[in-house]
């Protein structure tokens, strides 16, 4: 494949600091080289402009700097469409996670453009199915999938004027394990019922909940979005995280359900966010987020 990696350096939607470290930080972790080993053709689009925390006020501190966070998400949403528009897979490096209202919004609008339909894969231990009537932070990286879903603040749900993005049964939750007790009813409102959470993973193992998590996002669609927070991976293996999470997938788990997705060829675009090397371990998560990109672009043990 043709790939462009897309840097995103926003922490303006979480309360921890570092995350805007997180693109630098897969980076150096050597994303690109290990990449074009696998034999696919690697350019990086730098970063994209980010307002920075110390030089904006937070504004409404039921949604903190949306507007910013808006504007970031737009940048991200074009950047995105063009590059699809070049015949590239984009590889988005966040950041926070409220990145992604902008990046599936560019590759919603791809398809719209051409009467298709995109699926999202939402690999997180969070739902992020928030709205700033919901939100007990006020944290915008909590609420980025009810914006695709067409739930929240207009500036965020109709970046390129429509919504939602992603239809409801095209949208799949996997790995699931802090829902905020306000936000749960926001997953029913907007229809969300394909919820694979850590409990589904234990009983049925990751084969059987991947199969069936790719199968609804593909049905009808022109591919899938995966967004994979790096916080849905345990601690104990991904511990440079914004908000650690116990009980996450394991190591073994994660490349499965990276290998799974190469194996079934359907991924149209990939992101992997809330990477934080101020509290990693010698930037262990990065090293392992860049493992976990080159599974899903079909690493192979043999
Ligand atoms: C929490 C945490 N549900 C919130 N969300 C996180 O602030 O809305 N998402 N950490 O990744
Ligand atoms: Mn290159
Ligand atoms: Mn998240
Ligand atoms: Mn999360």
């Amino acid at each position: 494949r043709k790939i462009r990696l897309i840097g995103v350096p926003l922490d303006l939607g979480a309360s921890r600091r570092g995350v805007d470290m997180g693109p630098s930080a897969v980076r150096v972790a050597g994303l690109e080289k290990r990449l074009e080993a696998l034999g696919h053709e690697v350019t990086d689009g730098g970063n994209i402009l980010v307002a920075l925390a110390e030089t904006k006020q937070a504004g409404e501190l039921t949604a903190k700097y949306l507007n910013e966070i808006t504007e970031t998400c737009t940048r991200a949403a074009e950047m995105v469409e063009e590059v699809l528009e070049e015949g590239m897979t984009p590889v988005i490096l966040g950041g926070d996670h409220s990145v992604a209202a902008g990046s599936v919004s560019g590759v919603a609008e791809f398809y719209r453009r051409r009467q298709q339909k995109v699926g999202l894969i939402w690999i997180d231990a969070h739902s992020d199915m928030n709205t700033p009537e919901t939100s007990p932070s006020g944290n915008v990286h909590g609420m980025p999938l009810a914006a695709l879903l067409g739930l929240g603040p207009e500036a965020l749900t109709h970046i390129f004027g429509f919504s939602p993005k992603v239809k409801p049964e095209n949208a799949v939750l996997v790995g699931v394990r802090d829902i905020d007790a306000t936000e749960k009813a926001n997953i029913k409102r907007a229809g969300v019922s394909e919820v694979y959470t850590m409990r589904d993973i234990d009983e049925r193992g990751m084969r059987a909940v991947m199969e069936e998590a790719l199968r609804a996002a593909g049905c009808g669609t022109a591919g899938y979005h995966v967004s994979l927070d790096m916080d849905w991976i345990d601690p104990e293996d991904a511990p440079g995280v914004g908000t650690p999470v116990r009980g996450g997938a394991t190591y073994r788990e994660a490349h499965l359900a990276m290998e799974i997705i190469a194996d079934h060829g359907r991924m149209v675009s990939l992101e992997v966010v809330e990477v934080n090397p101020v509290i990693d371990e010698h930037n262990r998560t990065a090293d392992l987020a860049v493992e976990l990109i080159s599974s899903a672009f079909g690493k192979k043990i043999l």
